[in-house]
């Protein structure tokens, strides 16, 4: 990706100024804003997510949507190679990490803080070693049995999302009598298997799963107990942005509002999870969502 070298202003007086910008020094986790809720951008790598699937399927234009995003305020890219939507087909390793590696490779190049967004302990330590910082795993109760050993031994953050099954299976285990106690109880008991294996806690972002093994009203349970997550002592993640639970409200003419007309409702759940103690929110639309934080600081009294 020798373009993310390229020197504005050095081409001939004719040519347009380059679009990407000179690499910058590797971002660190330790560097994150303070003052307000972060920003996840969204890059899906993948022929098939729900919300942006196909679009960013080649690395080169994976690599400037990342990079769109990292220059409109997001604070880490959170690259996946797999989808994650219900019924989604698994990909190998191989796969995974031939979609992923590159982009990460390149958004780090750029000086973008970035998470691996994978369920696989393998794929995960290649984007540690290829710069990622940060692992975000979705598998909830159902992890790769070497994910505790790699991320103790490592010593990066680590997001635990709630989910209880698979992609095939998530949604017959939507069966809850108290959602946001059972799915507090069942991030627990995952955490201490982290815990077991010398993972410290200050390591784990813990992320409620919106949409994993939840109904839509269910969703909107977790998001208005989003003040006992944060009350657990870790960073929690919300993923909301576009998800099947804002179409359903966004109902027109009888039916469900598809994808790409939902990002107004994720700034507002953005502002809404920042106002309650979101850490961060993971989104497709970054600077809606910045716009959306910066607003709920400012109203808590923040910068
Ligand atoms: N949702 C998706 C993928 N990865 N990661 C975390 N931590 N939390 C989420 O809610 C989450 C995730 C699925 O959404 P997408 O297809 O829009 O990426």
């Amino acid at each position: 990706m020798d373009s993310l070298a390229a020197t504005p202003g050095t081409g001939p007086a004719t040519s347009p100024l380059p679009v990407v910008k000179p690499p910058r020094p590797a971002a660190k986790f330790e560097d994150l804003p303070t003052g307000r809720t972060l920003l996840m951008g969204i890059l899906n790598v993948t022929p098939d997510s729900f919300s942006d699937g196909g679009q960013y399927n080649d690395p080169d234009t994976a690599i400037g949507h990342g990079l769109r995003m990292f220059y409109a305020g997001a604070d880490i890219i959170d690259v996946g190679g797999e989808s994650t939507r219900p019924g989604a087909e698994e990909v190998s390793d191989g796969e995974e990490q031939g979609r992923i590696l590159p982009v990460v490779e390149a958004l780090v190049k750029a000086g973008a803080l970035v998470s691996v967004d994978t369920m696989s302990a393998a794929t995960a330590a290649e984007a540690l070693d290829a710069g990622a910082a940060v692992v975000n795993d979705v598998s909830g109760l159902n992890f790769d049995p070497k994910m505790p050993a790699l991320i103790a031994e490592r010593g990066v953050p680590y997001v635990l999302t709630h989910r209880r099954g698979d992609a095939g299976t998530m949604d017959q285990h939507t069966d809850y009598d108290d959602v946001s106690g059972e799915v507090i109880e069942e991030l627990k008991s995952v955490r201490d298997k982290f815990y077991e294996a010398g993972v410290k806690p200050e390591q784990l972002i813990l992320d409620p799963g919106l949409g994993f093994s939840k109904q839509a009203g269910q969703n909107w349970e977790l998001l208005r107990n989003l003040e006992s997550f944060t009350a657990l002592g870790h960073p929690v993640l919300v993923g909301a942005s576009r998800k099947r639970f804002l179409g359903s409200l966004l109902v027109s003419a009888g039916k469900a509002a598809p994808a790409e007309e939902r990002d107004h409702a994720s700034a507002a759940v953005s502002a809404l999870s920042a106002h309650h103690g979101a850490w961060a929110v993971r989104v497709h639309d970054v600077a809606a969502s910045l716009d959306a934080v910066k607003t709920a600081a400012a109203w808590g009294g923040g910068s």
